[in-house]
């Protein structure tokens, strides 16, 4: 069993549904089971500013899945939850499902990345990581608490309990 950490990322088409929608799916991945959901955070766009507001979310699960196979039921919510794929880096979406972490693996193939690249820099990852896992280390051994301690909070605010 691995223990697998999942950024929840929505700022279209009703963001509140959508991650609370997405949540349920993750419910249903074979193999797995969520185990904890993180408050749901207002947080602002990073990148081009003339998108909407996210509302993010982190989520822990433990799961007998590879990661490529977890990467493909995480695809397969984003589609069915109407996600288009286009060519706008940090764009507005439906729904973004990212693994943060899988377990303490370093992962670097031509479709994952792991630990998710953006991890360390974003506040919208940090904080709701640090909410359902205070005690966390990353791979390379940094707290994920102080980090989260340590990062500018962009205005990040906490909208509503999930689960
Ligand atoms: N991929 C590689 N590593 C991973 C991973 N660890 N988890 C590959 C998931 N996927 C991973 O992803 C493109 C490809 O990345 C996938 O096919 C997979 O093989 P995508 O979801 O189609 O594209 P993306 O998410 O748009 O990637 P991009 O542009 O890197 O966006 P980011 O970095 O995810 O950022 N502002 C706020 N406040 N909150 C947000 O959640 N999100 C973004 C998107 C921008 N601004 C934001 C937020
Ligand atoms: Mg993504």
């Amino acid at each position: 069993m691995a223990l697998v950490y999942i950024g929840l990322g929505s700022n279209l088409s009703n963001p509140l549904q959508q991650i609370h929608l997405a949540v349920a799916a993750l419910t249903q991945i074979q193999s797995s089971k969520l185990n904890q959901v993180s408050s749901l955070y207002f947080s602002r766009p990073m990148g081009p500013q003339d998108q909407p507001d996210y509302m993010n979310a982190v989520a822990s699960l433990t799961t007998n899945l590879s990661p490529l196979t977890l990467l493909d039921e995480l695809q397969t919510i984003e589609n069915k939850a109407g996600r288009l794929r286009k060519d706008n880096r940090w764009g507005a979406r439906i729904l973004d499902l990212d693994i943060l972490l899988f377990d303490n693996d370093i992962i670097d193939n031509e479709r994952l990345t792991v630990p998710h690249y953006g991890l360390e820099l974003r506040e919208f990852v940090l904080l709701p990581l640090a909410e359902i896992s205070p005690t966390l280390s990353l791979p390379n051994g940094k707290s994920v608490l102080s980090l989260s301690q340590n990062i500018e909070t962009n205005g990040l605010k906490i909208h509503s309990k999930l689960r």
